[in-house]
């Protein structure tokens, strides 16, 4: 596992990556905002992005808890990789679209995907805007601009570079950002998606959180670049690296990487340098692959942790802002949770809807089939 640089960037707005070790970081390891790269965040945004952080983290465990006692099948976390999911997506304008991987849910809500909607897609009752045909985890919300999950790892990268693309060539000024992790950028989609972004200019944002692992392969066993950044570079692809447990750094740089897009210079690759603090999924136990050593150079580095003591600092939040929080979340959390185990499976025939925009006659007949129940057992051998 490769373990973090923290050395400071020194020169120019943004960093070009140069060298394996270039980072741009704003929240110093001291606690103070670096003046010269402060992106400026405004008091109540830096509060939304917070509160997010902390909602997103509550759900985690919360959601776990839900999985082990059989409630839900499945949850994926972002436990430790708050800030690069929550910091990019802050970024972002109401027009701008995300396609996403997985873990980021904490992004979804913070461009105002319904809590309740989220919570119905875990449980796949009728309310779910997938219809209960996915695993959990895999919600849509085409008013907050966020496509649907596709898990097969990359194959949104392609997705997002044509859609981009797409949103170019109608004249529109909507940047595209794409999530994906260190395993999806030795994928086929990645280069195919990069090599064309760079080549036609396509308004997106590559972000590649890198946290380390792909389910139990290590960074250094599934690539030979020494840092993700420069596989962006290989495509001509301005690419930046951040300190992506550090909130400022990864809003800053999203920022200017989707002011570039919207000016027409094309895509950035940003590489968040972060770490999975938890297992793969619910589905994943680490401690059968990882050393529990490894998580500690990281829980210094805790990207809630650190804009908590920011905001205590300056007398933004209080002990007592904390414990009104916790009993919000709690009191939001178990009403959403009733509401959607009081909610019905979705009707069968509803595996009919949206796949065809004119249903064929041999599709009907079989709806109808459903519609009427079961045949009547006639007997016989
Ligand atoms: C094409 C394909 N192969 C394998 C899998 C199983 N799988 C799911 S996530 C994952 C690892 C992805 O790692 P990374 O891109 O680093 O993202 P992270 O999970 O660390 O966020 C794998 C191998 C899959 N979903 N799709
Ligand atoms: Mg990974």
């Amino acid at each position: 596992m490769l373990m973090p640089e923290m050395s400071e960037e020194t020169e120019g707005e943004r960093v070009a990556i140069s060298a394996r070790g270039s980072l741009l970081q704003v929240l110093r390891e001291d606690g103070t905002l670096d003046p010269d790269k402060n992106p400026d965040i405004e008091d109540l945004d830096l509060l939304r992005a917070f509160r997010q952080m902390v909602e997103t983290r509550f759900l985690d465990e919360r959601l776990t808890r839900l999985q082990r006692q059989g409630r839900i099948g499945f949850h994926v976390g972002c436990l430790g990789e708050e800030a690069a999911i929550i910091g990019s997506a802050l970024a972002l304008q109401t027009e701008d679209w995300i396609f996403p991987c997985y873990r980021e849910f904490g992004a979804a809500l913070l461009r105002g995907m319904p809590y309740q909607s989220f919570i119905d897609n875990l449980y796949g009752n009728a309310n779910d805007t997938a219809k209960g045909r996915q695993m959990p985890d895999h919600y849509t919300c085409r008013d907050a601009h966020w496509v649907s999950i596709s898990s097969p790892v990359g194959t949104q990268i392609n997705q997002a570079t044509g859609f981009a693309w797409a949103s170019k060539l109608k004249g529109e000024t909507a940047v595209t950002l794409v999530y994906f992790g260190d395993g999806a950028t030795s994928s086929n989609d990645f280069h195919s998606g990069l090599n064309f972004a760079g080549v036609f200019k396509a308004p997106v944002v590559f972000l590649c959180r890198n946290n380390g692992w792909a389910i139990s392969v290590p960074y250094e066993s599934q690539t030979a670049s020494p840092t993700i950044a420069h596989k962006g570079q290989a495509y001509g692809v301005h690419a930046v690296r951040v300190d992506g447990n550090d909130l400022f750094a990864v809003y800053r740089a999203v920022r200017d990487a989707a002011d570039r897009a919207r000016a027409g210079h094309g895509p950035t690759l940003v590489e968040a340098l972060t770490y999975r603090m938890g297992g793969h999924s619910t589905s994943d136990d680490p401690g059968a692959y990882r050393d529990a050593h490894e998580l500690e150079p990281w829980q210094q580095r805790d990207p809630v942790e650190r804009v908590r003591h920011y905001l205590m600092d300056h007398d933004m939040w209080t002990a007592a802002d904390d414990a009104a929080l916790d009993a919000e979340l709690e009191k939001r959390f178990l009403a959403a949770v009733e509401a959607a185990e009081n909610t019905p499976q979705p009707e069968v025939d509803t595996m009919f809807d949206d796949v065809y925009e004119k249903l064929p006659w041999h599709l009907r007949e079989q709806r109808e089939q459903v519609r009427r129940g079961r045949r009547p057992f006639k007997g016989g051998g």
